[in-house]
Order: C-alpha cells, then sequence, then structure tokens
C-alpha cells in the first residue's frame, strides 16, 4: 500500500500541480485524472516515472471507478473553478461541481479507500461574516451555483463518512495565489491578473475603490497542509478554513507590486462588480490547532517569488 499512488482530480491545474510536485519529491506516486479544461500537462514532471496522467472527466462514474482502483487516497481537486462560468451554465458546472464529488464518494466505497482531501471554499459562507475574521461555524449562505455545490460536496463526504468509514478533510480555501494560475479570464484571480498585466505593461482594471480587502494565501502554504492532512494518523471532523487571517487590500496590493516592480502600467478605475464581496478574512484557530501552520509565507515574499524577484 505504501507505493499505491495517490490520485489528485484536477490535478493537472494550479494547485492540484503544485500538490503533485509535492507528493513526488516525497517518494509518493501520483495519478492525475484531469481533463485538461484548464489545467495543463505542461504543469506536470511527465517524464516522471512516479507520475500517471489520465485524461479524463470526473463526471463519468465508470472512469472515476477504474482510476480510483489501487490508489491508497484521493485528493479531489477537479471543478469548474470560475464562479462566473457557474452563474451562466449551472448545469453544465454541476457535472463537474457536483457529481464528480459523489463519483469520487462511490469510487472510493467500492475501492475500500480511506482517506480523501476535498476543496471546498470561503464562497460557502455567502455574506455571512463579512468584516469579521469568519470562523468555520459561521451559517453556512451560498449565494452560486459554485457555493452550493461546493457545499453539497461536502454534506456527501460527511455522510460517507458516517455511512461508510470515509475519512474526509475539507479545506475551504480563501484566495489562494502562486505560479501557474490561470490568468486568461477576467474571473481569474486578482493577483494572476494583475501580475501579468504587470509584467506585460498593460493597463491594469481596478474594480471599485481598492479598499476591498481579501486574505491571500501563498501556494506553498496551502500544499504544506494538504501533505499533512494526507499523513494525519487520525482525521477529525469539521471543515478547515485555509487562511492567515489577515486582511490584504487591492491598493495594498498594488502598492507591493510597485516596490517589487519599480514601477506599474496605468490604473483604471471600474464600477465595484455586482455581489463583490467588501471584505473576507478567515478565523484560522482550527487550521492553526490540526496543522503546522506556524510561518506562512509572508505577503510581499509570495508575491517578489510569483514575480520571479
Ligand atoms: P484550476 O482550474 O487550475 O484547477 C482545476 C482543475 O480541474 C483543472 O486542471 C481542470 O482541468 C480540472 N477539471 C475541471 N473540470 C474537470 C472535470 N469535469 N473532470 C476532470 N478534471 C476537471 O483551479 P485551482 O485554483 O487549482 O482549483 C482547484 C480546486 O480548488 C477547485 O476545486 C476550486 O474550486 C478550489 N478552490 C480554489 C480557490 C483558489 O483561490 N484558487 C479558492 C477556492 C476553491
Ligand atoms: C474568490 C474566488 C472564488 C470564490 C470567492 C468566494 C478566485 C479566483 N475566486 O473570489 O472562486 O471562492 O472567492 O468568496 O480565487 N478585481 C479587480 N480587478 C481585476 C480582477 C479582480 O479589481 O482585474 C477585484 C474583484 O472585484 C474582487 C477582488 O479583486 O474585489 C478579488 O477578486 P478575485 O476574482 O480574485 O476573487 P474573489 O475573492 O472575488
Amino acid at each position: 500500500m505504501a507505493d499505491a499512488p495517490i490520485l489528485i482530480t484536477g490535478g493537472a491545474g494550479f494547485i492540484g500541480s503544485h500538490l503533485s510536485d509535492a507528493l513526488l519529491g516525497k517518494g509518493y506516486a501520483v495519478r492525475i485524472l484531469d481533463d485538461l479544461s484548464t489545467g495543463k500537462p505542461a504543469n506536470l514532471q511527465l517524464g516522471n516515472p512516479r507520475l500517471e496522467l489520465i485524461e479524463g472527466d470526473v463526471a463519468d462514474a465508470a472512469l472515476v471507478k477504474r482510476v480510483a482502483a489501487g490508489c491508497q487516497a484521493v485528493v479531489h481537486l477537479a471543478a469548474v473553478a470560475s464562479v462566473q462560468a457557474s452563474v451562466e451554465d449551472p448545469v453544465k458546472t454541476h457535472q463537474s461541481n457536483f457529481i464528480g464529488t459523489l463519483n469520487v464518494c462511490e469510487a472510493m466505497r467500492i475501492n475500500g479507500i480511506k482517506r480523501v482531501l476535498f476543496a471546498s471554499s470561503a464562497a460557502v459562507y455567502g455574506n455571512n461574516g463579512e468584516g469579521l475574521a469568519i470562523d468555520e461555524d459561521t451559517p453556512k449562505a451560498p449565494l452560486t451555483p459554485y457555493a452550493v455545490d461546493k457545499l453539497a460536496s461536502e454534506q456527501y463526504l460527511d455522510f460517507y463518512r458516517r455511512e461508510h468509514g470515509l475519512e474526509p478533510v475539507v479545506f475551504r480555501f480563501f484566495n489562494i495565489f502562486g505560479p501557474r494560475q490561470d490568468p486568461s479570464s477576467p474571473y481569474s484571480g486578482v493577483i494572476s491578473i494583475f501580475c501579468e498585466r504587470a509584467l506585460g505593461g498593460q493597463p491594469i482594471t481596478l474594480f471599485g475603490d481598492g479598499e476591498q480587502t481579501r486574505d491571500f494565501v501563498y501556494v506553498g502554504d496551502l500544499i504544506k497542509v494538504m501533505v499533512q492532512a494526507l499523513e494525519l494518523q487520525q482525521v477529525q471532523e469539521g471543515a478547515v478554513n485555509i487562511g492567515l487571517s489577515q486582511a490584504t487590500s487591492l491598493n495594498q496590493l498594488l502598492s507591493a507590486l510597485k516596490s517589487i516592480l519599480g514601477d506599474l502600467p496605468p490604473i483604471s478605475h471600474g464600477p465595484a462588480r455586482a455581489g463583490d464581496i467588501r471584505h473576507s478574512r478567515a478565523n484560522n484557530q482550527r487550521l492553526l490547532a490540526r496543522f503546522d501552520f506556524a510561518e506562512p509565507t509572508p505577503f510581499a515574499q509570495g508575491l517578489a517569488r510569483l514575480l520571479g524577484r
């Protein structure tokens, strides 16, 4: 079993490819199921004999069952990560974002696999707790199909925990950033967009006054927690927020970019996005209690690393 692969669904994407690198670096074998809708083979160490890439859809139940066979654990990251896409086509994104999770649960039950990590989102809280550090018991208020599917996935994982002994570790990511985050859509992570534009000398658009804040986490810090979660002897119940509990405004982000790069392209102001959350910050006490998260990367340092400085 020690040599059995760890299955990462969505492993060719931003977060999954960093996890794949970390696991390969620790000597694990990795099997990736990814439909390459946003993920890229170029993100992966394709020549590594301990890495397998299977191109396919997590909504295909028979395929997920086959791919999970012989694996020691699953990390379920495959999803259409764009909230806007879920608003525009909820039926389509539901296949990946919810049916995919159910398929993973069933494939694990049938193959006798216990440990699963799941990428949920701060989106499950909606506007609740805005302005405060949001803890995991804050009432859930999913406002988009993306958030509904994440919350329903969490609840299914909990059903499989109670009924079939699965060991889910559910993470609610706040705003993760770092290399390989795809800046190509207007709804991509703000840091990936601003960095691409700043490096290419293209104008940056700030939606609103720039005083909105986010709790940004450098991807490497998340990956360290995910590896610990795979190696935990015992899993505790309840989702875990992934955030530093630090509020960074977009204006502060722009100043940090300017001090790293020396100069910035022109900044234009657009209207605040409809439904934009003003302040989003995690209470991370549970993360600190359950995992070693003692020295997360300072924001400016993560940004400099992303910019290759
Ligand atoms: P990403 O788009 O880079 O990764 C998602 C991966 O899933 C991609 O490789 C994509 O090709 C794959 N995929 C999508 N639909 C699939 C399907 N039906 N079958 C197989 N593969 C499929 O985005 P990411 O930022 O790395 O996100 C990873 C996970 O973390 C997602 O579940 C996302 O919802 C969640 N999340 C991310 C953030 C963040 O700040 N990046 C915040 C909250 C939650
Ligand atoms: C994040 C997640 C989303 C969901 C949500 C839950 C990402 C990419 N999105 O949305 O999936 O989990 O949190 O609350 O992680 N902005 C600009 N200019 C730009 C792009 C963005 O000003 O060119 C602003 C945007 O209006 C917002 C802030 O930057 O105020 C952050 O935007 P985002 O899309 O990176 O992330 P967020 O928090 O809206």
